[in-house]
């Protein structure tokens, strides 16, 4: 049985205002001729499909009609959906009895029925190979906030079930990146219950699974040991937690499909634990990553093979310059090389830059300067960065015990320009901040 992993699409994401449907669209018709070239059996969507909770019409379309496309031309697939921190699980799962009549099952949030246990119809999933016999069971858990885990434990009037064993996974030691978010976390009453609720769940699927059949397992959230991309992933997994231990996954696990990092990775040194990462790169510093779709090839119980795809990118994103930072007329002169505006190229499809200056001095209006520079270029800027050269320094210009008062407004002004930029105030700037202080103390022109 051959499983594809993919997560966080984010579908309606905008870069600083840019849209990204054209990258989306391009991605998911790629998906869809990679699902049938590669005879893919099972799709798992790791979450995080919607960039918000209230995706914006066109998303649900593309979603809606990727789905249809997938299905005609795959009949046989099946897909397993879950829901991220960035989608609503309501939203996610309006349409589950209707989609699951092609067999694409939502799981967007965890219940327990009158009688306490947990409803797992939606959350176990079988898994079917090529000749229609269930192979797997697939534990789809959602991503749940902090409010959704506190009120699922403890389990009323079943008897708790024993922790999940260890396996061989292990904990971070301290020193080793975060380790120490894990301390912190060791007696947290989250995570208690996300560990009671993986067990429950883990458990019951082991009751329907039967034997040569894999257990596999879907799920969204940071997880120790995963290396987080700079910007677009919050680090948060509700309220105040922070990361979540891989032993929450049992060892009998024969893949763990995860979504929320956008750095593809595997965790812990697992190749069956892994992040697909996601199919775009959603900010600037993840246009380096190898976006790519992950494959899973099971052989009854056990993983066979893992392997993946690269994405290919519709969009590219650039950097002037792609390390470091340029003065202010050096990123002039690297704008001007940047290929003329193409009139025949669709606005969606133009490359995505930013631009990063350092700023040995102040150099008012830089910003325009630079947009200007570009608005006969076949790029759409994303941003431009400035890099101050400063001391950066708030505190240690200012000796200990020293009264701001002791200090004349100049001396303050030149401390303040040494912050951001090196050495002294230039003699113009200083001419006009003397001329203002003098406006200023003793009433000058208005
Ligand atoms: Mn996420």
């Amino acid at each position: 049985m051959r499983i594809l992993h993919t997560a966080d699409w984010h579908l309606g994401h905008t870069l600083r205002g840019h849209s990204r449907q054209a990258e989306h669209a391009h991605f998911l018709q790629w998906l869809v001729r990679t699902v049938v070239a590669r005879e893919v059996d099972v799709l798992l969507l790791a979450g995080d499909v919607f960039d918000s909770a209230n995706p914006p019409a066109p998303s649900w379309r593309l979603w809606f009609e990727f789905l249809g496309e997938l299905k005609r031309a795959r009949p046989a697939l099946q897909v397993v959906v879950i829901a991220g921190n960035h989608d609503s699980a309501a939203r996610l799962e309006a349409p589950r009895d209707l989609l699951a009549t092609f067999d694409v099952r939502i799981a967007g949030s965890i219940a327990r029925g009158a009688d306490g246990r947990l409803l797992t119809d939606d959350l176990l999933i079988p898994l079917k190979d090529r000749s229609g016999a269930v192979a797997a069971v697939c534990a789809a858990i959602p991503f749940l906030r902090s409010s959704d885990v506190l009120a699922l434990v403890p389990p009323p009037a079943v008897d708790a079930p024993a922790p999940a064993p260890n396996g061989d996974y292990v904990l971070p030691r301290p020193g080793e990146p975060n380790a120490e978010a894990v301390a912190a976390a060791a007696s947290d009453p989250l995570l208690d219950g996300m560990r009671a609720l993986h067990a429950e769940l883990f458990a019951a699927a082991r009751a329907q699974r039967r034997p040569g059949q894999a257990l596999v397992a879907l799920a969204h959230g940071y997880l120790v040991g995963g290396a987080l991309s700079e910007l677009s992933e919050r680090k948060v997994l509700g309220g105040n937690q922070h990361a979540l231990p891989l032993d929450l996954f049992p060892a009998d696990c024969a893949y763990v499909a995860l979504g929320h990092l956008h750095r593809p990775q595997q965790l812990g040194g697992r190749e069956h634990v892994r992040y697909s990462g996601s199919p775009i790169p959603l900010s600037m510093p993840e246009r380096e990553h190898a976006h790519h779709v992950v494959f899973a090839d099971l052989d009854g119980e056990r993983l066979e093979k893992v392997w993946s795809l690269r994405v290919p990118r519709l969009v590219p994103l650039l950097r002037v310059p792609e390390r470091g930072a340029l003065e202010p007329d050096a990123a002039l002169a690297a704008i001007d090389e940047l290929p003329p505006r193409d009139a025949d190229c669709a606005e969606e499809l133009r490359p995505l830059v930013e631009v990063v200056v350092r700023l040995p001095e102040p150099a008012p209006g830089i910003g325009e300067r630079i947009a200007q520079r570009l608005a006969d270029k076949n790029v759409r800027l994303v941003r431009v960065e400035v890099v101050l050269t400063g001391s950066d320094d708030d505190t240690g210009a200012l000796p200990r015990g020293t009264e701001l008062a002791s200090l004349s407004p100049e001396q303050v002004f030149v401390r303040r320009y040494a912050r951001d930029h090196e050495g002294v105030p230039p003699a113009p700037l200083l001419a006009a901040f003397r001329q203002l202080l003098e406006d200023v103390e003793h009433g000058g022109p208005p």
